[in-house]
């Protein structure tokens, strides 16, 4: 068996082939370059196109990411099965990361740090939050862990999925004829939906302006996709104060660009796509026991992450 290990986005190939290697000592595994011997399987992160027009054997292309979008958008090989990680350690740095943006802005520990710069003592009237229903698009690994994690802190929690769902302690959505509803009744939104033709640019005017059953005082966290959101959206909605503040991870282009108006915007807190990183050795792991799995007979569909390339995730 031949596996090859093809990064780009400045992630190094050299470890991943280490770590492979370790965990499947019966296979060959190298890093990519053009002209290589056609493999079984593949290691990706958004590779280029002319990586899968010469590997047009792969059985397997194992992104090691959840997001499969950058994947979506090339021509793969006919018999290619794309799997993506499986929460792999992610969904527990995206349950920090959210708690972390939804409860600073809660509790205005934005507020506090400026004020504390000016060397400033003054209070806050403490907010109700049963008056802060927290709304997650997407209930899927991410957005379920996400989910536990905010009803431990009691606040309301609300989700939206494309098919039915019933989930212990969160107010349930689904289809576009829930969208609305669902929308109305979360006051911040989180957005961990896969980034589809169905969900591109689904954050906009006319969705962030319903937040909040469509009074002022929105709040936006969006850690799935920059094409998640409709940028020239956002900083009326901020200057007009229908929306009180967003955090965001993820952007339309990324890095995002020097002179981007995000940046400075003073109700928008930036992050470098940080929200959850791949963890590679739990990741090894994972890809390496799926592998396994296949080359003992298993058929993909019985692995976890393996990607429905018509419904796009
Ligand atoms: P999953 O595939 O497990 O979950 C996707 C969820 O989105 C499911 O609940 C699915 O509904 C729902 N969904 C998909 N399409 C629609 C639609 N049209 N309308 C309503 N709901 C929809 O993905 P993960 O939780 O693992 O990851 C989510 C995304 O998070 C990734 O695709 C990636 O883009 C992003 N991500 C970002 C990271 C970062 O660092 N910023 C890190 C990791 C991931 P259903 O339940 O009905 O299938
Ligand atoms: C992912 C990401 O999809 O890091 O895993 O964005």
């Amino acid at each position: 068996m031949r596996i090859t290990v093809c990064l780009t986005d400045n992630n190094r190939p050299e470890p991943w082939v280490e770590g492979l290697r370790a965990e499947l000592p019966q296979a060959v595994v190298e890093a990519w370059t053009p002209g290589a011997a056609p493999a079984d399987h593949a290691v990706v992160w958004a590779p280029p196109q002319q990586f899968l027009d010469e590997q047009h054997q792969l059985r397997g292309l194992f992104n090691i990411g959840a997001g499969v979008d950058a994947l979506l958008g090339l021509r793969l090989p006919p018999r290619t099965r794309i799997v993506r990680l499986d929460d792999a350690g992610m969904s527990v740095q995206m349950a920090e990361y959210v708690c972390h943006a939804l409860i600073r802005h809660f509790r205005e520990f934005d507020v506090y740090e400026a004020e504390a710069r000016e060397g400033a003592w003054s209070y806050r009237r403490p907010r109700v939050r049963g008056n802060f229903p927290v709304g997650i698009m997407g209930l899927g690994v991410l957005g379920q862990r996400v989910g536990r994690a905010i009803a431990q802190f009691e606040f309301p929690v609300r989700g939206w999925s494309r098919s039915p769902r019933q989930i212990d302690g969160i107010r349930c959505f689904h289809g576009e004829p829930g969208l609305a509803e669902f929308l109305a009744a979360s006051r911040v939104l989180v957005c961990l939906l896969p980034l589809t033709d169905a969900t591109r640019g689904i954050l906009r005017r006319e969705t962030l302006s319903r937040l909040n059953g469509g009074l002022p005082g929105g709040y936006l966290i969006n850690v799935a996709r920059g094409a998640h959101l409709v940028e020239d959206d956002l900083i009326p909605l901020l200057d007009s104060g229908q929306l009180a503040g967003a955090t965001l991870d993820v952007f339309a282009s990324e890095p995002l660009a020097p002179g981007h108006p995000f940046w400075r915007h003073p109700k928008i807190t930036v992050t470098p796509h940080a929200s959850a990183r791949t963890q590679r050795e739990e990741s090894v792991a994972q890809i390496a026991a799926k592998i396994r799995a296949l080359e003992a007979g298993a058929d993909f569909e019985t692995l976890p992450g393996v990607v429905d390339a018509q419904r796009g995730y």
